[in-house]
């Protein structure tokens, strides 16, 4: 049903018009923003990243392509927050220290919003005592980090320590997520939860959230 192919075009032009009409259009056929972000965005993301891996393609199309890729999320922003659900509990994200990459973390965020969730983003490389004063200051139900290098994961463990040392026996729940994270590397670092995607992070998030009871740290 979605072209990925176009979608892969898209991420490699110049101007921002073809991916931002691409979406558009798809929207207009009524085809669900979520089908969109995760078989056209995404999908065609992963072409991308394969090229990368294969030195087909050079970081300044990387750059382009990710540029590209925030245009068509910000068309589909709207779209995605229409569910509409009233405010609940505190969720505060980051990228963790020495990572730039934010594509991921933004959907996670943006599928949070759309849930309910209250977000707090730190944006990216995002140092552990930046998590703990963010903790310090709103009293999060969960933290979520993102990691996308395999050396950058490794610091997710010092945010977990940190956090838990800083907040003792009411500790947030802490979530992980990135392409190079696995379950296995959660409960390694002794996680509360791992995402491997947008939609698994928010569910694993609403799990943690009803096995505690709900509502926000006071
Ligand atoms: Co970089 N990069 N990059 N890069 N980059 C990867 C990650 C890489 C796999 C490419 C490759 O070699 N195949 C590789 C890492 C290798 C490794 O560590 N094993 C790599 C590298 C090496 C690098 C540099 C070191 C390159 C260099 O400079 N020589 C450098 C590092 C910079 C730094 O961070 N210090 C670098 C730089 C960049 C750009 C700046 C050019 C750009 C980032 C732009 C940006 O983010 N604003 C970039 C990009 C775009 C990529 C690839 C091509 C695409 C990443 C992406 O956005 N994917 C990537 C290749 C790949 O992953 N295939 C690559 C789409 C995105 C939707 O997926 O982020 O996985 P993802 O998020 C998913 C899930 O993982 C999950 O949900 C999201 C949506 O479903 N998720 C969570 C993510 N966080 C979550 C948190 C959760 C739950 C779920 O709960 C809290």
């Amino acid at each position: 049903m979605i072209d990925v192919e176009a979608f892969n075009r898209g991420l490699r032009e110049l101007d921002t018009l073809p991916i931002e009409n691409l979406v558009k259009e798809y929207l207009r056929q009524g085809v669900p923003a979520q089908m969109i972000l995760s078989d056209g965005l995404i999908g065609a993301m992963g072409i991308v990243g394969q090229e990368f891996k294969a030195k087909e393609l050079w970081v300044p199309e990387i750059l382009l392509a990710a540029r590209n890729m925030h245009k068509g999320i910000d068309v589909l922003k709207p779209v995605l927050l229409r569910e509409d659900v009233p405010a609940k509990s505190i969720f505060v994200i980051g990228t963790v220290q020495g990572d730039i990459h934010d594509i991921g973390k933004n959907i996670v965020v943006i599928i949070m919003e759309a849930h309910g969730f209250n977000v707090v983003d730190l944006g990216v490389n995002v140092p552990t005592n930046a998590f703990v004063e963010a903790v310090a200051k709103h009293r999060p139900d969960i933290v979520g980090m993102s990691a996308l290098l395999t050396t950058t994961m490794q610091e997710m463990k010092n945010v977990v320590v940190a956090v838990r040392n800083s907040t003792g026996d009411r500790a947030p729940k802490l979530i992980v997520g990135g392409a190079p994270v696995t379950q296995k590397f959660a409960d390694e670092i002794g996680a509360d939860g791992y995402g491997e995607d947008a939609i698994s992070g928010v569910e694993v998030a609403l799990k943690l959230l009803e096995n505690s009871g709900g509502g926000t740290i006071s």
